[in-house]
Order: C-alpha cells, then structure tokens, then sequence
C-alpha cells in the first residue's frame, strides 16, 4: 500500500466515481438532529450549518484510502499530511472509488464554500476552488476523534455546508521585535490553519531588527539582525528560509503577507546603513520597546531607491497578491513628509504587480493606488469620531479594511493582571469574552462590503519563544478567527467555551502551550 501522494489521477474515472457516490447517498434530508456543538461534535469556527445523520460512522484505518480531483491535489495532500500527524494514519493512494474524496464542484458556492458529507460508505469533500477545500480539511480533522497513534478512529456521519464571512481570516507575527525561527513560524502556521486562519502577516522589520535577507542591501541582515528587545539574540531569514515558510504556509492554505514596515519603526535599517541617514551617520541599535522615534530620510532620493529595492525583492519572494508597507506611528515626520513618503512607497509597492496594505494611518497620505488595503487598529470604540470618518471615507473612495482593533483583537493585550506576558496599553486586558464580542461591520458601520477580513497581530516585545507565542494566542485566536468565519448572528459566547473544551485536547495532543483560562471547562 502507497501512503498517498498528489499525483495526476484520472479525473474521468473520479468524476464518475463521486457521481456514483452522490446517487447511493445523496441525502434528500439529512436528519437535522443536531447542531454544532452537539452530539460531541466540535468545530472551530463553527461552521455555518452542520447536521449529523442517522447511520454509521466512517471508520478511518490503515487501509482508508483518498484521491483528489487534481486541481484539488494541494488540498488532498494537506489532508494525509494532517491526518497522519494527528492520527499516526497514513492514507493510502486511492484511486476512482477511494474512500475519502476531494471534487471540484463549481455549485459550491461562498467564500471559500465547501460541502463535507461523511457516512458509513465515505468521506466527500466538495469544493469549487482550492480555499474551500482546505477548509473543509481542518472541519474534517477537528470531527475525527482523538486516540492512540495508528488506531483506527470512527468519524461520524455528518452532512456541513460551509462558508466563510470574510475572505482575508489572519493572524499576524511579530519576528523584529524577538525572532522567531523557520520552524517555530511553522508550528505558529500550522496552529492558525486549524482555525481556518489563511493569512499570515509578518511582521518582517521594526527598530530593533531588520528579518529578511535583501542581495541589493545585504547589511540590513548583516548587521540590522543581530539585535532584539533587551538586546537579546537576533535572526533572519534567509531568502531560502523565507520560500521555506511561504511553501509551509500555501501547503495550507495559508499566504504570507510580508511587512516592511516604513517610514518609522525603521531603526535597524538606520543602524545599518549610514546613507539612509540624513546626517550620513549609522544610528546605534535599539534595545527598548518605545515606538515612534526613527524615520527614513523623507527628502533622500536614495530612500526611494533602498524602499524598490526592498519591495521589489520581497514582492518576488511572496507569490501572495499583498505587499505591507507599515506606515504605522511615524512621529518623527510631519503630516506632509508622511503623505509625501507614503504616496511614494504605495506606488513603488502597487509596481510590484502587489496589492498594497498599510496600517490604518496611510488612508491620511493622500491618493493611494487602486485597491488598496488600509488595517484598522484602533478600538472597538474608535479612538475618535474624526478617525471614523477618515476610514468611512476611504472605503466609500473603493478601499477595503482589514480590521484589527487592538482592545479586542492585539493577542499580546494580558488577558488578565495575573498574564505573566504581553502588554496592557489597549484599554487594559483582553479575555476571551472581549475577544469575541465584536463585529468587524459594527465598528465604523461600514458594511461586509467594505472590509476585506479580520486579523490578529501578535506583537513580541514581551515574547520570547514559540511557547509564548501560543500562550498569548490561544484560546483568543480561535475566537477571533470565529468573527473571521461565521456569521455574526450564529455566534455565541457559551457555545464556543463548550466548543473550546473540545479543542483543548487537541492543542494538548498537539503540543499547543495555550492558556488554561478559568472560565472555559478543560476538562
Ligand atoms: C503598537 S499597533 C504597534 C506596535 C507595537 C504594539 C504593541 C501598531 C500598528 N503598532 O509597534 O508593537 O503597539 O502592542
């Protein structure tokens, strides 16, 4: 038997296969005798509707077998992938009647729609693109239940029709402020995927250490690395190490968003290249945690010239659709040198062929290219009306958000004063209950329309390792990717704890170091 790999099946023979399938079992009414979060049955997000059915469970063993149409070849391998790691189950290479079946279905409609039908006969997964098919893996690996690596496991029936609210469910990672390396950035890949999380932001540059090889700048790394808060160690990646994570991530369906975050937070660009300084002199390096204090020399040509040079190796790295280039907090510019940089830079990104994102001060800079994507990171409560109604006015110009707001959504917030980590500063702590109980369009009344998605950035001022990554993320994260995925009137409070009862014992199976917080029952 060969554990399964993609290869180029007989998309006829499957076809004819799941056709065969749809007529023996195609269900005129499944039993609607439970919703998500009953029987057992555990799903985060939770899905969008979830029926079990009368009938037997499918039993998953080590002779189940899987094939793929193969525009669902990515997909299908992430499957035997995940599965074995959770199970010690390698799925063998299947062929027309495999049991476990991904088909591009184009009636399958909404973002990233999938339609997951498990009974006693099989498993089909039914997609019209690729999105939807890796979402509906991570639904079918969190109701496959826990056991001992390589028993065979009763999968139950169930009939889940599914979509996402938002398009862009991300989480972001802070890699200048502490490094995080290829593999710890993996695990954090791996831990969002499951929550159908299919955005990683990094957050590649900031004034303590400068994250990834540039060939046209090379002591950005050489000597913009070295550091990190408290002067501890730093790190970068290689442009290899960065292909590696980008390959990780789409293996999962997850793109990578690189940051270059300008015209401040710029220090370990200016400690490693005394051109960039208008005096012509090196600064020395940044140990601290304060922000907004170095900018890049707005009135220097040769600025412009490091920031295509910078953008145009980064853009040619990341095969995703967005560049970031930061724009956050820059107070050591005036209004004008602001919009004059920023206009400037989006442009040079928007030539990459990229679609630029930038925190939420850019929507100041003036016209910024078609398509543009600003992200919100004020409060629940904006911090004034005036901002509101900037972010009102660029979304009614054609712009899209990303909502972040950073009381509700910033994962290094403590969630309480007895959080050993993180930070207090976003209208104090964050549990989970704040971290749930927002709605993206409520925010500035802009519509589903207007936003592009939901993320949450995790900041490492105070973080030192991957475990504490997972510490600050989890539970929250689930709930903030539940804001991401389901719709607004489906979610509940005390339906995700129970739920988070269940996914506690997987992190625990898994090795994810979350918070035990008192107020959801770990079992
Ligand atoms: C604000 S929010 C920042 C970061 C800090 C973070 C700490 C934003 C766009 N910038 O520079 O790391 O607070 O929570």
């Amino acid at each position: 038997m060969t554990r399964w790999r993609a290869a180029a099946g007989s998309t006829a023979g499957l076809v004819g296969a799941v056709l065969a399938l749809g007529a023996c079992t195609s269900p005129a009414d499944p039993t609607p005798s439970a919703t998500p979060g009953a029987a057992g049955l555990s799903v985060v997000p939770r899905p969008v509707e979830l029926t079990t059915r009368d009938g037997e469970p499918f039993a998953l063993d080590s002779v189940t077998t899987l094939a793929a149409d193969p525009a669902l070849a990515e997909p299908a391998a992430a499957l035997a992938e995940l599965l074995h790691d959770d199970t010690g189950i390698d799925l063998a290479d299947g062929a027309d009647d495999a049991d476990i079946r991904l088909t591009m279905d184009p009636e399958v409609t909404g973002t990233d729609g999938y339609r997951l039908h498990v009974d006693h006969d099989g498993i089909e997964i039914a997609a019209a693109e690729p999105g939807g098919a890796f979402a509906a893996v991570q639904t079918l690996r969190q109701l496959v239940p826990l056991g001992d690596a390589g028993a065979a496991r009763e999968v139950p029936a169930v009939e889940v029709r599914d979509h996402a609210r938002f398009a862009y469910r991300g989480a972001m990672l802070d890699v200048a402020r502490h490094f995080f390396g290829v593999e710890d950035v993996q695990r954090y890949i791996d831990d969002v995927a499951l929550l159908k999380v299919n955005h990683l932001h990094l957050h590649l540059t900031d004034d303590q250490g400068w994250r990834i090889a540039i060939g046209s700048w090379p002591r950005l790394t050489e000597v913009g690395a070295a550091n990190s808060v408290n002067g501890e160690a730093g790190g970068f990646y290689t442009q290899d190490d960065y292909r590696a994570i980008v390959a990780h991530a789409a293996a999962r369906g997850v793109t990578i968003v690189p940051e270059i975050d300008m015209p401040g937070h710029t220090n370990a660009a200016l400690t490693s290249y005394a051109e960039l300084n208008p005096d012509g002199e090196r600064v020395p390096a940044y140990s601290g945690i304060e922000v907004g204090f170095s900018t890049l020399d707005i009135d220097s040509e040769i600025t412009y010239r490091f920031v295509a040079d910078v953008l145009r190796e980064v853009a040619a790295l990341t095969p995703g659709p967005y560049l970031h280039i930061g724009g956050d907090e820059s107070r050591a510019t005036t209004e004008e040198e602001y919009a004059t940089f920023v206009t400037r830079a989006a442009q040079i990104a928007a030539g990459t062929g990229k679609t630029v994102v930038g925190w939420h001060e850019i929507v100041d800079a003036g016209a910024l290219p078609a398509g543009t994507v600003a992200q919100y990171w004020s409060y629940v409560v904006p911090e004034t009306s005036a901002l509101a109604d900037r972010m009102r006015t660029f979304v009614d110009g054609g712009g899209h958000l990303i909502m972040s707001p950073a009381d509700a959504a910033y994962l290094d917030m403590k969630y309480d004063a007895e959080t050993p980590l993180g930070l207090q500063w976003a209208r104090g702590f964050t549990d989970l209950a704040e971290a749930y109980a927002w709605d993206p369009a409520a925010i500035l009344g802009v519509g589903d329309d207007g936003l592009l998605g939901v993320e949450a950035p995790l900041w490492s001022e105070t973080l030192l390792t991957i475990e504490d990554v997972e510490s600050m993320a989890f539970p929250r994260l689930a709930a903030i990717a539940e804001i991401a995925w389901t719709p607004q009137a489906d979610r509940d409070l005390d339906d995700l704890k129970a739920r988070l009862t269940v996914l506690g014992q997987r992190w625990d199976a898994a090795g994810v170091a979350y918070t035990k917080v008192p107020y959801v029952d770990w079992g």
